[in-house]
């Protein structure tokens, strides 16, 4: 009789003991963690950190990049103000695929974040061609002022009819030439080299008008491109040029200054609705937040970057304001004709924003 009391007391100690640790969580909280398109509400039980949310966040430069520094202060922000309800797993150079995979997979809600330059988002939402127009910015100043006013803000609305929640501009910065042929000193060295452009019309009929023979494709591909002789030369900000090592392929650089290229910060609008609100607003402060700061690192090493690039041997060409004003005017119809597209009023008020903005 005694045995079969101690069996039951024992079996009932057991149950007892596997009831109570069943409750409280999961060993990776993987059924309490939500995933992209799926958030529900969140459970009050932050006090232990445990993350509710998981967000992954991808770009296309590499993690010397100063985006990816803005991606890491984001993830310190957000993962601070939710006291780690939401996780934010970060993911450079390309890892989850190229701007347009990632802005596919945020549409469809299996990515939560990414942050590509503007000018492919052009294929998604036409009017964001606008910031493709050649030297639209004097300077980052101007640019910040419009980017975050009135016409910055509309556009990051058009975004939400994509499935997307543009939340704040950030800084790729203003794109110079770099290839392997010649060195650009005017408007007749663009002269049939095989240019590397980004995924863009506005990009591929100024570079014709150049005189230049250009070739869209993703910046995923663009080292190997150049590596292999594929493509003469690209464009881009002395920091891409730079921290991605272009210079090792490439021989000559040009300050051409022809285009300011924002990135836009995007959240996935099916994970992004599914957050309470308490969460959304600690999201788009920290994106504000990143960005305000990724924009701060990306100006402040410039001149190390151009010096780096001289260092490392490439012949660095300052054009001259009278080669500017010929490559101004070769492109000016190309402006022309994309304005229709953009929209004749949204152009006219970008142009007004930029001159409000120098007052
Ligand atoms: O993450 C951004 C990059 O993928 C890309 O947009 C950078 O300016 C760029 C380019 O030339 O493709």
């Amino acid at each position: 009789m005694k045995k079969t009391a101690f069996i039951l007391g024992t079996l009932f100690l057991v149950l007892l003991l596997a009831a109570c640790s069943g409750g409280n969580s999961s060993p990776d909280n993987s059924d309490s963690k939500e995933t992209a398109g799926e958030a529900t509400e969140a459970s009050q039980n932050t006090t232990t950190g445990e993350a509710e949310y998981t967000i992954r966040a991808s770009i296309g430069l590499n993690a010397e990049h100063p985006q990816y520094k803005g991606l890491l202060k984001f993830k310190e922000i957000v993962e601070e103000e939710t006291n780690g309800a939401i996780v934010v797993e970060t993911y450079h150079s390309g890892q989850l695929g190229d701007d347009r995979i990632a802005m596919e997979a945020l549409q469809l809600g299996s990515q939560e974040i990414t942050s590509p330059s503007t000018a492919p988002v052009a294929n998604f939402i036409p009017e964001f061609a606008i910031f493709d127009i050649p030297f639209l910015f004097p300077n980052e100043q101007v640019a910040d002022k419009v980017l975050d006013g009135e016409v910055g803000t509309k556009l990051l609305k058009m975004l939400e009819e994509q499935n997307l929640v543009g939340l704040a501009y950030w800084e790729n910065g203003f794109r110079d030439m770099s290839n392997s042929v010649r060195p650009i000193e005017s408007l007749a060295d663009f002269e049939g080299l095989k240019i590397r452009t980004m995924e863009n019309d506005l990009h591929l009929a100024a570079f014709r008008e150049l005189g230049a023979n250009p070739t869209p494709m993703a910046f995923t591909e663009l080292f190997t491109a150049l590596q292999q002789g594929s493509v003469d030369g690209q464009e881009n900000p002395l920091s891409t040029i730079y921290l991605e090592g272009f210079h090792e392929v490439q021989d000559y650089i040009s300050d051409t200054h022809h285009i300011y290229t924002p990135f836009v910060f995007l959240v996935s609008k099916p994970f992004f609705d599914g957050l309470p609100e308490d969460y959304q607003e600690i999201l788009k402060n920290g994106a504000v937040e990143a960005g305000q700061y990724q924009r701060e690192v990306n100006r402040a090493a410039n001149e190390e970057y151009k010096q780096g690039l001289i260092d490392a041997g490439a012949e660095f060409t300052e054009m001259s304001d009278e080669a500017i004003a010929e490559i101004r005017e070769a492109v000016q119809p190309v402006v022309d004709e994309f304005s229709e597209t953009i929209g004749e009023d949204l152009v006219e008020e970008i142009y007004q924003a930029v001159e409000d903005a120098q007052k």
